[in-house]
């Protein structure tokens, strides 16, 4: 089975790579990545069964031939982070619409499987005290340029399945976790912070909530759509791993053996969702996926313990996402 990854190269892609090569011996692996500043070749194994192409998801002229190659389209590239949006939306505009259109033409062009990895915000946020969850049909309300972005990805998917009759498939997930995220999120964050002797950042009052999940879990509920899915669907994945942010950082503190209270209240992210959580019910009773870390803190001990490790993947970047932050206040 020929795989083409886009975004392979990020946090996330890294991950399903990784995860791909290691229990699916029929696959091989091809990463559209333009290494941009969240991208980094260091993430990927080294394998014969992997080929790495850098190139840009919005030029056809590379798109084209790679997908005519590939059985099915993963589709992780995106811009990702919120703040970053918020300073400069263009490149948000750039790949996450344009660039999806582009994958979109290319598959509908080649007759090749789609599975488009989205994010739960693109359904805007709940109050704190809410007693619902996202589910598929939640109606779409995003926040920001990013969650605007991908929500419009999300509808040019959806459009291109009923019109052109493009196999695809749409997830949406919650916050993820674990090894090879990039330091400007907010775990990696206060682990390299307190690493740097700095003290951890919370935004305003630290009350918002996120719904946190394993990457190994997304990715696997990824691969259960594939090999599963309805085409046309959307699923949501989540693993009931709503914490708030003050908790986390109390909690990744208290692991690093410091004072839970040894942190710093920072200037609020304008526009800042209070709270998203996911009703996964559908992805677990089509589909019997389900996650396998269940424990919020014993996957955050880990994370800690692969971040302390692997020092010479994350300082190159960490320097520059600070200065980031100091011209931002944060
Ligand atoms: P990331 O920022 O770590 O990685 C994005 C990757 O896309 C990078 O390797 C980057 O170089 C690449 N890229 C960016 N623009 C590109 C372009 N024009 N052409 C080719 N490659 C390009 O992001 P991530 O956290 O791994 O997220 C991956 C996907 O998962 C995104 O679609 C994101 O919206 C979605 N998602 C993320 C989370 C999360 O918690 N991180 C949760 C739910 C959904
Ligand atoms: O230093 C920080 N301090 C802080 O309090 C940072 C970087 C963040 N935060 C807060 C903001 C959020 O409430 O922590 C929470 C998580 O922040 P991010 O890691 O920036 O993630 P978020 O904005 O929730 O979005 C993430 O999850 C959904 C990913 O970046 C998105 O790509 C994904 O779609």
């Amino acid at each position: 089975m020929n795989v083409l990854v886009t975004g392979g190269a990020g946090f996330i892609g890294a991950n399903f790579v990784r995860r791909t090569l290691a229990t699916r011996a029929d696959a091989r692996v091809t990463v559209l990545d333009a290494l941009t500043y969240a991208g980094n070749a260091a993430s990927l194994p080294e394998d014969e069964r992997l080929t790495l192409v850098k190139g840009d998801i919005a030029d056809m002229d590379t798109v084209s031939d790679l997908v005519g190659a590939a059985d099915v389209v993963v589709h992780f590239a995106a811009e990702s982070h919120n703040d970053n949006s918020l300073h400069d939306p263009w490149p948000f505009v750039h790949t996450n619409v344009i660039g999806t259109y582009t994958i979109l033409e290319a598959c509908r062009r080649h007759g090749t499987r789609l599975h488009h990895i989205s994010t739960d915000e693109v359904y805007g946020d709940l109050e704190l005290d809410d007693p619902a969850k996202f589910t598929p049909d939640t109606p779409y309300n995003p926040s920001s340029p990013y969650s605007s972005t991908k929500a419009s990805s999300d509808l040019l998917v959806r459009a291109w399945a009923r019109s052109f009759g493009l196999e695809a498939t749409i997830s949406n997930c919650s916050n993820n976790y674990g090894p090879y995220q990039h330091v400007e999120k907010f775990i990696p964050r206060q682990i390299t912070n307190i690493i740097d002797g700095v003290r951890p950042k919370l935004y305003g009052a630290g009350l918002n909530v996120r719904d946190w999940i394993h990457v190994d879990d997304h990715n696997d509920a990824v691969w259960a759509i594939i090999d599963g899915g309805r085409i046309g669907a959307t699923y949501l994945i989540g693993a009931d791993g709503e914490v708030d942010n003050k908790t986390v950082v109390e909690t990744i503190l208290t692991e690093m053996g410091l004072d839970a209270n040894a942190y710093d209240h920072v200037a609020d992210r304008p526009g800042h969702d209070m709270r998203y959580a996911i009703d996964a019910s559908l992805t677990h009773d089509e589909l019997g996926w389900q996650p396998a870390y269940t424990d919020f803190a014993s996957g955050l001990r880990a994370t800690i313990a692969w971040y302390r490790d692997n020092e010479a993947w994350w300082r190159p970047q960490k320097q520059e996402t600070e200065l980031k932050y100091e011209q931002l206040g944060r």
